[in-house]
C-alpha cells in the first residue's frame, strides 16, 4: 500500500507559495501527495503538475465543494451549476495529473437540511454522478465518494449509505472513500465497515480521532490495516490530519491543531507510525505462512 499526506496538514488553500510542499513531502518518503480542491480554477494546476512530474510522486486530490454548490440542492438550477462544477474538478484534476478524485462530492460541508436523506436526493445525487461518468472515462478518472460525519452531512455518513448510492450509479469508476475519523463516528466498527466496502473501496483517508499525529489517539490502525489487507486494498493511504502553523491562517490546524504539532511533525510522526504498523504486519503474516507450512 502507498503512503500519501494530504496538504490539508498545510493548508486547504494550495498557492504558487506552496509548490516546494510536493518535493519536501516526496523527501519525507511519502510515494502520494493529496491536493485539497476548494475553488478549482484558483489551484495552480500546471505548476503542481511540473512538481508532481519533477519530484516523480504521485498527486490525489481531495474535493470540498462551495456553499452554492450543491448535487442535491431541490434547486434544479443549483443542481445543473453542481454538475458543471463538478466538471471542473475533474479537469483540473486531470490537469495536475491525478487519475484519482475523492471527497464528500454528493453536497457542501454544513448541508443539513433538517431532514432525512429522501428519495429525491438520492436520484439527484445519482443523475448528477452518471452524468459526469464520461468524463471518468475520458479522463481514466477515479471518483471516490467520502462518507462525513454528521455535522458535515446528513446525506452520506456511512459505508452502507455509500454503497447504495454506488449501486445505484452504478459505474465502475465510481467508489468509496473511507475516512477513518468520520468512520469512527458514524460507523459502529470501522474493520467491519472496511470489509463491507470491499471491492468498492478505492481510496482511504488515515486520521486520528482528533485529527493529530497517528497513533496519539484512540483510532486502532493496527486493526484498519489488517482489514484492508483481508480486501485485498490496493489504493493509497493518505494521512489527513491538521497541524500548526502560524502563518496559515487558512489551514484547518489554525483553529485546530495542537499547537505544538507543526504540519512536518503530523508528516513525520504520522509515516513513522503507519511504516512500523506496516512491518509489523509483514512480520506476522510471514509468521502465519511459516507456521501453516511448518
Ligand atoms: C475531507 O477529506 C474530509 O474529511 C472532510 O472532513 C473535510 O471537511
Ligand atoms: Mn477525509
Amino acid at each position: 500500500m502507498k503512503l500519501g499526506i494530504s496538504i490539508f496538514a498545510w493548508t486547504s488553500t494550495v498557492s504558487n507559495s506552496h509548490i516546494d510542499l510536493i518535493s519536501q513531502i516526496r523527501d519525507l518518503g511519502f510515494s502520494v501527495c493529496e491536493v485539497p480542491m476548494l475553488a478549482p480554477t484558483m489551484l495552480p494546476s500546471r505548476s503542481l503538475r511540473n512538481a508532481f512530474e519533477e519530484s516523480g510522486i504521485e498527486c490525489t486530490v481531495c474535493s470540498i465543494l462551495p456553499q452554492n454548490v450543491n448535487p442535491i440542492s431541490p434547486d434544479a438550477a443549483e443542481r445543473k451549476k453542481s454538475i458543471h462544477h463538478l466538471h471542473k474538478c475533474v479537469e483540473v484534476a486531470a490537469e495536475m495529473g491525478a487519475r484519482l478524485i475523492g471527497g464528500p462530492l454528493f453536497a457542501p460541508i454544513g448541508y443539513l437540511p433538517g431532514h432525512r436523506p429522501t428519495e429525491d436526493e438520492v436520484t439527484w445525487a445519482t443523475e448528477c454522478f452518471q452524468s459526469i461518468s464520461g468524463l471518468l472515462d475520458q479522463y481514466q478518472m477515479t471518483l471516490a465518494l467520502e462518507p462525513v460525519n454528521r455535522s458535515e452531512s446528513l446525506f452520506l455518513r456511512t459505508v452502507s449509505d455509500a454503497r447504495k448510492l454506488c449501486r445505484a450509479i452504478n459505474h465502475p469508476r465510481v467508489g468509496i472513500a473511507i475516512d477513518t475519523f468520520h468512520a469512527n463516528i458514524e460507523e459502529k466498527s470501522i474493520p467491519e465497515a472496511i470489509i463491507s466496502a470491499g471491492a468498492d473501496l478505492r481510496h482511504v483517508h488515515m486520521s486520528e480521532n482528533d485529527r493529530g499525529v497517528l497513533g496519539s489517539g484512540n483510532i486502532d490502525f493496527p486493526n484498519v490495516i489488517d482489514s484492508l489487507t483481508k480486501i485485498n486494498y490496493e489504493g493509497v493511504l493518505i494521512v489527513e490530519g491538521f497541524g500548526y502553523s502560524p502563518s496559515e491562517p487558512n489551514a484547518p490546524g489554525y483553529l485546530l491543531a495542537d499547537k505544538t504539532t507543526s504540519p512536518i511533525d503530523l508528516a513525520k510522526g504520522s509515516l513513522n507510525y503507519l511504516r512500523n504498523i506496516l512491518t509489523q504486519h509483514e512480520l506476522e503474516n510471514q509468521m502465519i505462512k511459516q507456521t501453516s507450512a511448518g
